[in-house]
C-alpha cells in the first residue's frame, strides 16, 4: 500500500481554536480524520504531519523525496502556512527533492492582505487549492491521485 503525506506549517495546530471566520471550526485532528477517510477510499495510507519550524518542514520534504524514490510515497499535500509567503528554503527543497506537491490554503489568500498574494511554493507545485476551507485538503489529495496514481 502506498502513502500520501499531508504536511502542515506554522500555527495550523491552532485550527478550530481561533479565527473560525477565516479558517472554520474544524481542528487539525478533524482534518487528519477527513484525509485518512479519503485515502482509505483510494487504497492509500496517510502520513499526517504539522510543524511550526521551517527546517523541520524542509526535512519532511527531503524525506518525502527519498520515500518517493523508494516507491513508498505518492506525493505531498502541503499547507505551508505563513512560510508560503517567505520561504525560499521550502521552494528549493521541493525543487531539489523533486517532490510532487499540491499546495493547499484553507482561506482564499488572494482575497486577503497583499502580502499573502505571493507564494514561493506555487511555482514548484503541481496544483493549488485555495479558499475551499478544510475540504481543500481532500480536493488536494484527489488532485494528486488524479495526476499521479496509476
Ligand atoms: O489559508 C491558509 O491555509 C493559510 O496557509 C493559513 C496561514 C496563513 O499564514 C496563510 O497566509 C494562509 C495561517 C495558519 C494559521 O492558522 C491559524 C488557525 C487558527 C487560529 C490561528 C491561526
Amino acid at each position: 500500500m502506498s502513502t500520501i503525506m499531508v504536511l502542515n506549517g506554522p500555527n495550523l495546530n491552532l485550527l478550530g481554536q481561533r479565527e473560525p471566520d477565516q479558517y472554520g471550526h474544524e481542528t487539525l485532528a478533524d482534518v487528519e480524520v477527513m484525509c485518512r477517510e479519503e485515502a482509505v477510499k483510494h487504497g492509500y495510507e496517510i502520513d499526517f504531519r504539522q510543524s511550526n519550524h521551517e527546517g523541520v518542514l524542509v526535512d519532511a520534504i527531503h524525506e518525502a523525496g527519498q520515500l518517493i524514490k523508494a516507491g513508498k510515497l505518492l506525493g505531498v499535500v502541503f499547507n505551508p502556512g505563513a512560510y508560503t509567503h517567505t520561504s525560499i528554503a521550502l521552494h528549493d527543497a521541493i525543487k531539489g527533492a523533486e517532490v510532487p506537491v499540491v499546495e493547499v490554503h484553507i482561506s482564499n489568500v488572494h482575497a486577503r492582505e497583499a502580502f499573502r498574494h505571493h507564494s514561493y511554493i506555487s511555482p514548484c507545485a503541481i496544483g493549488i487549492v485555495v479558499g475551499m476551507g478544510v475540504q481543500g485538503y481532500v480536493l488536494g489529495m484527489q488532485g494528486l491521485l488524479h495526476k499521479l496514481a496509476k
